[in-house]
């Protein structure tokens, strides 16, 4: 079936300059991932194939050929830049999975601006700190999310149009609106930006330890691996249908829910609405979908639901699974063997990373719970947690590490030189996870090396909730940490001590949660919240998170000789 061949061939004879013949692509000229998504498949003969399935919780449908992303993304294009945007600018698509999202995505990289997307259910703080960290120009987004920008406007003097998509027309323009309808007109030719290799292209904001969250600074260069791993690991030909579920305000739903598919010309499906498991059951029957590529908190979501929902639909079109964003548990690759007939493969990277370092290839054997081997081309292993030095013995705990000299490696932290140089130790990249490796070569994915929470694949930090929880007026302070769910693995815990004046209660509890939901989001906001009467601080005052987090996960608590007040 698969276009990979023998894994270990590949590995043997692997070189990126396969993907840049295919993509007709040499060292030195010009590469604009924009015109790859639309144009070349166009000119490749491809103009009336279906780019696009996309329909909505409302059953509303519509369809889009190559040609039509190629029109609508030149008008795209050609609108921004008669607002002024200019190469370089900062451009962020603040939407719903509605067309405009993935087309728009194209039409900003066509004139060398920096996509930089955001997940549309991000509250005004968190859409805030990100648009002012990256001096965004312009943000395009739908009116029933203009309010958030609305409110946060008069402290972003830089933030110059808002544009709106889907505006009626009928209801007055506010401050810095302008309306825009992507299909009013087919906009024939648009004069290409001539992006090179190095020429940046997304910026991805993403969840640390410590700080605000970091903008992930991605190059044109990217596709070589997104169009590569696309084609290996997910097995994309140009007969399947593909549904990637990821949101493009997520890393997954870029790279491999715009850039991967449309480079290879894959038709591909989009349900713009929440998560059910019949929707999500009848898409496949519907669309014929072959290869789907999820994540571990769906996947157990549809467990929940049952194996005798499985059997009402015609789900036999699929061909290929596969799942990213958090560890892929054993129990939920022999589920899916059970029912669909086919293992999820795990696939393993991250925001910085751009495309799959590590995963379970077609034609590799599964092993039930690992992330599978590197990719060819990738060069991965596992450092001593404390001294940085290679591990070569199986079974033992070491950091990832990965040699950063593949194509979608990022190029930099927006603005934070600092913190990206600290990602790296003797010329290896470190994720932030921990595994084990196996003598077969095999990595077992153990936890994160940090705070991060990672909540339904979404990775929360626990100083920006602590940061918002500080803006509430009956919070003195915070901590916050994961706590065990069984269907998202971990959730947002927070531990607050009040104000003076302020007691516990159900409902304070309740405006709390809301705060944050509607502050941040609705993965950020704490699932539980403990009044505490203070919380435990090393000597120097710092806030004893890890002591906190192995109560909730009922470990041993290590070594608490720190603590100022047991
Ligand atoms: C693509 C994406 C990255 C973090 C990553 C790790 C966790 C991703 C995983 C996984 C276990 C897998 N993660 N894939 N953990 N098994 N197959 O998810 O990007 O949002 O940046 O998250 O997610 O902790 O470092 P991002």
């Amino acid at each position: 079936m698969s276009n990979i061949g023998s894994f270990d061939e590949r590995v043997r004879t692997f070189d990126w300059s396969i993907a840049e013949r295919e993509l007709e692509y040499t060292a030195g000229s010009g590469i604009n991932i924009g015109w790859y998504c639309a144009d070349r498949i166009c000119a490749k003969g491809g103009a009336q194939k279906l780019a696009l399935l996309w329909e909505n919780a409302q059953g509303e449908e519509k369809r889009f050929t190559y040609d039509d992303v190629r029109v609508y993304s030149n008008a795209v294009g050609a609108f921004l830049r008669r607002l002024g945007v200019e190469r370089g600018d900062r451009v962020c698509l603040f939407m719903d999975k509605v067309p405009e999202l993935y087309i728009g995505a194209v039409g900003v990289l066509k004139i060398g601006a920096i996509a930089q997307p955001l997940f549309s259910a991000f509250g005004d703080e968190s859409l805030h700190v990100r648009l002012e960290n990256a001096g965004t120009s312009v943000i395009v987004t739908q009116r029933k999310h203009a309010s958030k920008v609305r409110k946060i406007l008069d402290r972003l003097p830089q933030l110059r149009h808002v544009v709106i998509v889907d505006h009626d027309g009928a209801r007055a323009l506010k401050e810095r609106e302008v309306a825009f309808r992507m299909e009013a007109e087919r906009v024939e030719t648009l004069d290409l930006c001539p992006t090179t290799a190095e020429s940046p292209s997304l910026l991805h904001y993403t969840s640390g330890t410590t700080g605000m969250p970091k903008g992930v600074q991605h190059v044109h260069y990217s596709l070589v691996s997104q169009y590569l791993t696309a084609k290996w690991v997910l097995d994309l030909t140009e007969k399947d249908i593909y549904w990637c579920t990821a949101d493009p305000g997520w890393v997954t739903g870029t790279s491999y829910g715009i850039i991967a598919p449309w480079s290879l010309g894959v038709t591909q499906v989009v349900l713009d609405a929440g998560f059910s498991a019949e929707a999500w059951y009848r898409l496949i029957e519907k669309y014929r979908v072959t290869v789907w590529y999820s994540a571990p908190t769906a996947i157990r979501s549809l467990m929940k639901a049952g194996d005798e929902l499985v059997k009402q639909f015609d789900l036999s079109s699929l061909r290929h699974l596969i799942s990213v964003g958090e560890p892929l548990n054993a129990e939920a690759v022999v589920w899916s063997e059970r029912v669909f007939g086919l293992a999820f493969h795990d696939s393993y990277w991250q925001t910085e990373t751009g495309s799959i370092v590590i995963s379970n290839y077609p034609g590799l054997p599964i092993k039930a719970g690992s992330m599978g081997k590197p990719f060819p081309g990738v060069t991965a292993g596992l450092l001593d947690v404390q001294t940085f030095e290679p591990i070569t013995a199986p079974g033992v705990v070491g950091v990832i590490a990965l040699r950063p000299d593949w194509p979608a490696m990022m190029r930099g932290y927006w603005q934070n030189e600092a913190t990206y140089q600290a990602k790296f130790k003797n010329g290896w990249y470190m994720p932030g996870d921990r595994a084990r490796l196996d003598r077969e070569g095999y990595f077992w994915f153990v936890g994160r090396d940090d705070d991060v929470i990672n909540t339904a694949g979404h990775l929360v930090s626990p100083f920006e909730v602590e940061s918002a929880l500080l803006e509430h007026p009956a919070v003195a302070e915070s901590a916050v940490v994961s706590k065990p769910d069984p269907i998202n693995m971990e959730v947002v815990k927070a531990f607050v001590a009040l104000k003076p004046g302020f007691s516990p209660s159900d409902e304070l509890e309740l405006d709390i949660m809301n705060f944050i939901r509607k502050k941040l989001s609705p993965l950020a906001m704490p699932q539980a919240i403990e009044y505490v009467a203070s919380l435990p601080k090393t000597r120097s005052g710092k806030i004893m998170r890890r002591l906190l987090h192995a109560k909730e996960w009922g470990e041993d608590l290590g070594d608490t000789s720190t603590i100022e007040n047991d």
